[in-house]
């Protein structure tokens, strides 16, 4: 045999051992499932995360949006997503802290590993609080953005006045969070400021535009709102607006939607506080791939941050980044 054609053999089997390895690691690459909570630009933007860090990895992700919130219709979804019996991993917001710990707790017991986006399961406490479970909590502080947004609205109506809540759901961390900051720093800090209530829109915008209308009518001398998440804002803004209002009565809005920026250009809404959707969908998928990996000192909660948006900082670009960019919006 000729010197080069053992050289061509000696490659040719090196490489043909090298192959059923590749194969190997690839199939070995976790796959997960992302169930965020409901249709809209705030879960957009996390998905657009969610298959960023999926495409750098080269891991597979199904996704299931669910067309509206709630237990009822996020449960179904995620036990199709466990019969399917091909997930190692789900990346999920739960719809209720408490409701959701059972069809959860029964994915866990089907093999599959869960974390948490943007809500979390019990008090959130993964490490000593009464759900253990998920591997991480990937999210805002909620309450400290609802204290944010309450030093906001007061400093727009001056520390003094009337100023009502309109949230979409109780019993859901994050937005229970944000009116629990809100109402903490109302009542110590602002004796001249009274939060005369909160409504719940069931995330609907239109049911918000409503409710706030009706306060609007009932209590003339409202002096604010504080919208706690993108429907919830979105509605205020409208029904101050549809009131004649915008500019008189202050809108502090939650998640940086186009919408709640042009409310900002106009003057309708003071400020806009924008969460990092992305870096929650992002560090999720990197943090089920470490724990693929073997990673064992993962932190139980991550705190993302936020961008405050005002009217002085908007066209910054190092704030406009975090404005919620949709495709095709
Ligand atoms: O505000 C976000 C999210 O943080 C919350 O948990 C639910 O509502 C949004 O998705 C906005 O609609």
């Amino acid at each position: 045999m000729s010197k080069r054609l053992a050289l061509v053999l000696v490659s040719t089997l090196l490489l043909l051992s090298l192959v059923p390895f590749a194969a190997t690691a690839q199939d070995d690459l976790p796959k997960i499932g992302f169930l965020p909570g409901v249709v809209d630009p705030f879960y957009q933007v996390m998905q657009l995360g969610v298959e960023k860090a999926a495409a750098s990895l080269g891991i597979e992700v199904v996704t299931q949006i669910p067309p509206t919130w709630g237990v009822e219709v996020q449960t179904p979804i995620l036990d199709a997503m466990v019969a399917r019996g091909d997930l190692d991993y789900i990346i999920t917001a739960p719809t209720d802290k408490d409701q959701m710990i059972g069809p959860l707790q029964a994915a866990v017991d089907a093999g599959i590993r869960v974390i948490t986006v943007d809500t979390f399961l019990g008090d959130g406490d993964y490490v000593n609080g009464p759900v253990t479970f998920p591997i991480s909590y990937i999210g805002s502080d909620n309450v400290e953005g609802g204290r944010i947004a309450a030093r906001g609205l007061a400093e727009a109506i001056g520390g003094t006045g009337k100023v009502y809540i309109n949230s979409t759901n109780p019993n859901v961390s994050s937005v229970e969070g944000r009116a629990a900051g809100f109402n903490e720093v109302m009542a110590n800090e602002y004796p001249n400021i009274e939060v005369v209530g909160i409504d719940f829109n069931l995330d609907s915008q239109e049911t918000a535009t409503t409710q706030t209308a009706a306060v609007l009518a009932r209590v003339p001398d409202l002096a604010g709102v504080f919208g706690t998440n993108v429907f919830s804002a979105g509605g205020a803004g409208t029904a101050v607006v549809n009131a004649g209002l915008g500019g008189e009565v202050q809108v502090v809005a939650y998640d940086a939607t186009q919408q709640a920026i042009e409310m900002l250009r106009a003057g309708t809404v003071t400020m806009v506080l924008a969460q990092k959707p992305f870096d929650m969908g992002y560090l999720a998928v990197q943090f089920a791939m470490a724990d693929a990996d073997g990673v064992t000192s993962l932190p139980r909660r991550v705190e993302t941050g936020f961008a405050i948006i005002t009217i002085d900082n908007v066209d910054d670009p190092e704030v406009a980044r975090f404005i919620y960019q949709v495709p095709g919006s």
